[in-house]
């Protein structure tokens, strides 16, 4: 699946907001990274694929909802992000983020032969703070402290909540690419990505974004 991806490179912010939005001097959404990573969506991944088939799985989603504590969780309703390969290949990183959906679970599928960490800072920030201090000290470095890193074979299930704990993925190094799955559910139904955030990402949109962006269900009131 992997030459399928999007591979546009791209100059993005810890938010995923226009790089050039009128933002305060300090603000960490100013610093600048270069997303390197690339991915293939949903409607690209064959609906018999075991890995369609997991996400869609009702005993999965019955025990990843078991595991964030929830009474159940909801397939992202975005045709293209609820589930994705990502493809990051060697010389490229996938920069520090926060994910659009609360709870991001993900399968490392091959692994890079050096680099190509995944790192992260539980809950650096809640729907309620920003916690723009800590966020702009890990961006520039100076933040370890603050930082995680977890070390993932393939076929390792990872949980976690991407849409407060900040993350990333090191620059992979050597001559294979890092590939990831990533299976988004959400505590509410019925949630799309935006439709600046989905071309990004996929270097399109369907109706379903365009129709969604003025009725869209968001989970709280953070920046991005
Ligand atoms: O590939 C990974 O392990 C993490 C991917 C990720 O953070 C994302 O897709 O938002
Ligand atoms: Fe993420």
């Amino acid at each position: 699946m992997a030459p399928l991806a999007y591979d546009e490179i791209e100059t993005v912010n810890a938010y995923n907001i226009a790089t050039d939005a009128a933002l305060p001097p300090d603000h960490p959404g100013r610093i600048a990274m270069r997303r390197g990573n690339a991915f293939v969506a949903r409607d690209q991944i064959p609906a018999d694929f075991a890995i369609h088939r997991l996400y869609r799985s009702e005993p999965f989603q019955r025990f990843v909802a078991a595991c964030f504590g929830l009474v159940q969780v909801h397939e992202l309703a975005d045709p293209l992000a609820g589930l994705c390969l990502n493809v990051i290949s060697p010389g490229l990183e996938h920069p520090w983020h926060f994910d659009t959906n609360e709870f991001a679970v993900s399968m490392l599928t091959q692994e890079p032969e050096c680099g190509g960490e995944f790192e992260f800072c539980p809950n650096i920030r809640t729907a309620q703070a920003e916690n723009f201090p800590a966020v702009r000290a890990v961006l520039a470095g100076e933040g370890a402290h603050l930082v995680r890193r977890l070390v993932l074979r393939p076929g390792d299930l990872q949980l976690f909540l991407g849409r407060y704990s900040m993350h990333r993925v090191s620059p992979v190094q050597g001559g294979i690419a890092r590939h990831s799955a990533i299976f988004a559910y959400t505590e509410r139904p019925g949630v799309l990505g935006s439709v600046a955030r989905t071309r990004q990402l996929f270097g399109r949109v369907l109706p379903g974004h365009l129709a969604a962006e003025a009725s869209a269900v968001r989970v709280d009131a953070l920046l991005d």
